[in-house]
């Protein structure tokens, strides 16, 4: 070995010891600091409560416009039933009885003989009644009178343990049916209402039916309202 040769190799392994030391510097420098993960940790966290909440409001905005959907179906499908039936009675009609101070108005709402909406031949038959569970009349129903029964999220008809299809789950349908003045349709005036000047009598005013539809679920303390509808008989 000659002078080069040593002074090569110890500059080798200088230059080895000196990566070494490099390297040894580096592995004790390399990983993150508890600080770093604690960082990244957070930035984390706020980006996936960011999507929980953003997931949380579309499914609030869903249930929501499905809900709205769904109420102005039940309102749609009870005016067509009542939307050719005209405003009074067609045998009785609405009139007072007895004259002056004594008249007592007859006709409005259902007659005897109807006990059943099925039986309702005329608008005013309907004022205040609400089909649904509990309600006047088991319901929600359709423009033919029938329950619509509760679909289930596969597209199947709900069945009680008879197997018979139960009626839509929390939902109701309610009616309101007033009488307007015949130019201002927005003032409502009583049933027993008329006017003279001009001239209308108590059973030519327009009448006009208010159509809500109600949905309680399973955790709501009250019905609330989802949809409605309203239309004028002329
Ligand atoms: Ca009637």
């Amino acid at each position: 070995m000659n002078a080069h040769e040593v002074i090569d190799r110890a500059g080798v392994q200088g230059r080895v010891g000196r990566r070494e030391g490099t390297r040894g510097r580096s592995r004790r420098r390399g990983g993150f600091t508890l600080l770093e993960a604690a960082l990244a940790l957070v930035i984390l966290g706020v980006g996936v409560l960011a999507l929980i909440e953003s997931q949380a409001m579309f499914f609030a905005h869903n249930r929501y416009s499905t809900s709205a959907a769904t109420g102005m179906y039940l309102c749609t499908e009870l005016r067509e039933r009542m939307r050719r039936l005209p405003r009074h009675d067609p045998v009785t009609g609405l009139y007072f009885e007895g004259t002056g101070q004594s008249a007592t108005l007859q006709g409005w709402g259902p007659e005897t003989s109807e006990t059943s909406f099925l039986y309702y031949n005329d608008l005013d038959d309907y004022d205040g009644a609400t089909f649904g569970a509990g309600a006047t009349f088991a319901g929600p129903i359709d423009s033919a009178g029938l329950a619509i029964s509760e679909v289930m999220p596969d597209g199947t008809i709900m069945e009680n343990a008879e197997g018979e299809p139960v009626s839509m789950q929390g939902w109701s349908q309610r009616v309101r049916v007033e009488k307007v003045l015949p130019f201002d349709t927005s003032t409502a005036v009583a049933s027993n209402a008329t006017q003279s000047s001009p001239p209308v009598a108590v059973d030519q005013f327009p009448l006009r039916v208010t159509i809500t539809a109600f949905y309680q679920g399973p955790l709501d303390a009250a019905p609330r309202e989802m949809a409605r509808l309203v239309f004028i008989q002329p």
